[in-house]
Formats: C-alpha cells, sequence, structure tokens
C-alpha cells in the first residue's frame, strides 16, 4: 500500500525529482529548460499568482493552451500555490469553456496568449485571465510582483488530501464532469503504473501525443518523467507525421500515444527514421487491436505497453509490460490496483465470462457535484463503463465500452471483435463497428471503414474476407466507407455519431 506523510504539495516533489543541471523539457524547436531554470520561473509565476493577480489556496485557476514547457511550469506553479488546477484542452471551444468554468467556480485563467479569444468570448463573470507565451509587459513573466517579491516561493504547505486538479471529462459524448484528484493522487499514479509496470530512468527522454488538459498527458509527459529526474520533448503538434521525427531527432526512449498513432506510424517507418532510442511504447485511450501490436512488434522489436485508464481515476490502471505482455489483452492489474469483472448487480461474475469493468486502488472518481457518481462508484469499486473478460490466467481482455454492444437478433455482438478481424485485411486502416437500429433484428451491424491510400473501397471483398474470420452472425449487413472516423479532441472515437450517420 502506498503510504505519503499528511502534508505534500505533489508540485514541490515533482520539482525536486531532478538536478538542477539536468534537462526537463525540451521543444521541437531547440529549446531546453533545466530542473533548475524551471525552479525559477515555477517560483516567479507562483509569486505572480499571489502577489499580483491574489490567488489564494484553493482557487480554482483554469490552464489553457498547447503542450509546452510554460503550461507545464503555470500548472506547476498553481499547485505550488496551494490553488486547484483546472484543465481544459486547447480545441475546447468558448461554450464547454464557459460551461467549465460555472461547474468549477473559476475565478483565474492562465491562457497561452495564441488561445484568448475564446476564452474572452467565453465571457464568463468575474473571471481574471492573465496570458502567457506573450513578450509584451501584461505577459504573466512579465507582469511585477505587486510587493517585489523574488526569489525562492515556499510551496503552500498543503495536505495530501487537498485538491490539486479538476479534470474535465466528457466521455465521448455527454455533459463534462469534473474529476477533481488529490495532491497525493498525482504522485500515486507515478509510484504505481509509471514505477511498476514502465519502469522510466533518469536518463529517458520521454514524448507523446496526448495533450498536457488530458491525464493521459500531464502524467505521461509531467509527473512520470519529473517523478524520475528525467526530460520530456513537448509537441505542440503531435500527429503521426510528427512523432517519427520527433524520435529520432531528440533520441526519444519513451513513447505515449493511441493505437491510431501506431498504426499511423507503421505507414511512414520504411526505415527513413531511426527510431533506435526507443524502449518503452504505451498505448492507451483506447482498445489497441492485436494486429496493431503485432505489426509494431514485427517491425520495430517492441512490445507495447497497453493499458487502460480513465480520467476519473487519472491514469493506467490495467496493463503489462516485456515479457508479462500478452498481446490481444489489456494486461493485469496494476501493483496497488485490485479490478474484476461484475454484473449489472456488482455480483463478480465468473472467469471467462463477460461483465462490467469495476476497479479500486490509490486513486478514486469524485465527480465535482454530479448524480453520475452514484453510477461509476458502486460498493467502492470504480465501474468504469467497460465490458471485460477475465481469462483464467488473470489477464484482463476487453470486450467493448458497455453500451456499445451490439444486441442484434438476441445475439450479443462486440464492435471491437468485428473490428480486429476487418484490421486483419491488408487494405483497411481504420474501423469503427457500430449496430444500427433495425425493426426486424432491433439492431444490425454496420462497419464504418477507413481504406489505406490507393485501395478500392470494396463492402463485397471485405464481406467475403470476414466470412472466414467470424460468425455469420456478426458479419456487417453495412459497410459505409469514410476519409477518417469522427473522434473528440482528446483522439477517442465517438460511435455515437457513427449510429446516427445519414439520420439528418
Ligand atoms: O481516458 C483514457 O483513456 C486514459 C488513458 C490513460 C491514462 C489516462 C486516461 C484518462
Amino acid at each position: 500500500e502506498l503510504r505519503y506523510p499528511d502534508r505534500l504539495n505533489a508540485a514541490a516533489e515533482l520539482l525536486d525529482g531532478g538536478e538542477p543541471g539536468r534537462p526537463v523539457f525540451r521543444t521541437p524547436a531547440g529549446e531546453t529548460w533545466t530542473y533548475g531554470e524551471l525552479r525559477v520561473r515555477v517560483d516567479r509565476i507562483a509569486h505572480t499568482l499571489t502577489s499580483t493577480l491574489g490567488v489564494v489556496p484553493g482557487n480554482r485557476v483554469l490552464l489553457r493552451g498547447p503542450s509546452t514547457p510554460l503550461l507545464a511550469a503555470c500548472w506547476l506553479a498553481v499547485l505550488k500555490a496551494g490553488a486547484v488546477a483546472v484543465t481544459v484542452l486547447a480545441q475546447q471551444r468558448p461554450q464547454e469553456l464557459a460551461t467549465i468554468c460555472e461547474l468549477a467556480r473559476v475565478s483565474f485563467a492562465l491562457c497561452d496568449v495564441r488561445h484568448v479569444d475564446d476564452l474572452v468570448q467565453a465571457d464568463v463573470p468575474g473571471l481574471r485571465i492573465a496570458t502567457f507565451g506573450g513578450d509584451g509587459p501584461d505577459d504573466l513573466l512579465g507582469l511585477p510582483s505587486a510587493n517585489g517579491a523574488r526569489g525562492p516561493y515556499e510551496a503552500v504547505d498543503t495536505a495530501a488530501d487537498d485538491v490539486a486538479l479538476i479534470a474535465f471529462t466528457s466521455g465521448t459524448t455527454g455533459r463534462p464532469k469534473g474529476c477533481v484528484h488529490f495532491h497525493r493522487d498525482l504522485l500515486a499514479i507515478a509510484d504505481t503504473f509509471s514505477s511498476h509496470v514502465l519502469r522510466p530512468r533518469a536518463d529517458d527522454v520521454f514524448t507523446g501525443s496526448p495533450p498536457l488538459g488530458f491525464t493521459f498527458g500531464l502524467g505521461g509527459l509531467v509527473v512520470f518523467p519529473m517523478r524520475v529526474g528525467a526530460s520530456a520533448l513537448l509537441l505542440e503538434q503531435a500527429g503521426p507525421k510528427q512523432l517519427l521525427p520527433a524520435i529520432a531527432e531528440h533520441g526519444v526512449s519513451v513513447l505515449f500515444t493511441a493505437p491510431t498513432a501506431y498504426r499511423a506510424m507503421l505507414g511512414e517507418l520504411s526505415g527513413r527514421y531511426d527510431i533506435s532510442s526507443l524502449r518503452r511504447c504505451v498505448s492507451a485511450g483506447e482498445n489497441l487491436p492485436e494486429a496493431t501490436w503485432r505489426s509494431w512488434h514485427e517491425r520495430t522489436g517492441l512490445r507495447i505497453i497497453n493499458g487502460i485508464g480513465a480520467t476519473e481515476l487519472l491514469h493506467i490502471f490495467i496493463s503489462a509490460a516485456d515479457d508479462a505482455v500478452r498481446p490481444g489483452t489489456t494486461g493485469v492489474p496494476v501493483p496497488g490496483w485490485r479490478a474484476r469483472v461484475q454484473d449489472t448487480e456488482g455480483k463478480p461474475v465468473p472467469d471467462g465470462q463477460r461483465g462490467l469493468l469495476a476497479v479500486r486502488g490509490p486513486v478514486g472518481c469524485r465527480y465535482l457535484a454530479d448524480e453520475r457518481q452514484r453510477e461509476y462508484v458502486r460498493d467502492g469499486w470504480n465501474v468504469t463503463g467497460d465490458t471485460y473478460v477475465r481469462e483464467p490466467d488473470g489477464y484482463f481482455r476487453y470486450v467493448a465500452r458497455a453500451d456499445d454492444m451490439i444486441i442484434s437478433a438476441g445475439y450479443n455482438i462486440a464492435g471491437p471483435e468485428v473490428e480486429e478481424a476487418l484490421m486483419r485485411h491488408p487494405d483497411v486502416v481504420e474501423t469503427a463497428v457500430v449496430g444500427r437500429p433495425d425493426e426486424a433484428r432491433g439492431q444490425v451491424v454496420v462497419a464504418h471503414v477507413v481504406v489505406a491510400a490507393g485501395a478500392r473501397r470494396d463492402g463485397e471483398a471485405l464481406r467475403a474476407f470476414l466470412k472466414s474470420e467470424l460468425a455469420p452472425y456478426k458479419c456487417p449487413r453495412e459497410f459505409v466507407f469514410l476519409d477518417a472516423l469522427p473522434r473528440t479532441a482528446t483522439g477517442k472515437l465517438q460511435r455515437f455519431r457513427l449510429r446516427t450517420l445519414g439520420d439528418q
């Protein structure tokens, strides 16, 4: 069991993680910040927050911008000052920002100067906005400290269970929910998944595609490297096209990204980039098809560390690395976490049977004033909304999101199983299989498919291929060819949009 002192400031702990002269953040433009430089900048921002802007412990401070060292420094400064960071994505629109500010009762915002217009348009009553990344006298780093306070800033003596972060999730549908996390939670994700599964070293260079406004990115690119004194290359543009050159140029050793990016990178590898520095590849955000795991392993020799995480639980809680990896499964509970598969009444189901994934560990779901808390936390177990099977050897196999099961003519069909089969076809780049309402059968299986450039959009050929891969009742009735699948700003597939495609 993890034990932390009663008084704990996560930012102070993380800033203490590295030698002053060692790099902590890099950018593709060649900027490098050392731990020493980061500390100076964080302290300067923390002084400005408290003495000039009037932030006091417990105030909620919105943070908005692409993944840059300055955004990370602002996040650390907010925590160091005992305030609460409310993280959002740079892509979020004024109405979404207004809702989040209202729900979280945000009173201050630190915003990348390039993204301030949307925040101003959100027109949040009483919100005090300071920008960073500009060079004017009113920029956060240019603002004079009101009482001349300079030099080291003493971290506010927060309790381990004081709130440090409110991270918003709207899942792939729905109203946003604020997930409340404590100072100790931020260290717990590093001291469970990172230290036991990822096992990073101080000389590692991390990079990846999830933005810092998503806890997948905040953990993978700030908390985990800083906990061991390592560094991270922060990318503002982090599509598959940017990742490969970034790995090659900066000697990246630890990569965090999603299954789609691994698939896209496979198409770009072709010996053009030297990625021999890579030693850890993490995939999360959605289900990793076994075919993608195998192709990546064949081409690079690297075994992807698959994982399932959630904003509610901050980071990854089931995973496996190295020889413990079993392709096609997510893995086993991360040390410190327990997991089981249960029915809708909360009763565990036998191994080999489908049910709802339930987990408990050092971090729990705490929605900010939201009645959906009662659905997510039942009898102390966090019920994530995923359907899983626990195999007799203890490995957890993903089936589908619980609300994504397709029921057709009395058969239960898991969309991801059909997707896995389609992914084995050489022309298929991406696919999403959903149920569409049907009078006769309840639902019919519809496959949405993105094919490789130059490949034919041939539904009959795919149907013939699937005949040898799947039982007939699982085979899609219809194939819809798309240029790209609809995704959220964090890269998650929006199945609900596919279900209603063609209804408008
Ligand atoms: O939401 C997710 O899929 C996720 C995955 C890994 C870590 C954190 C999160 C939120």
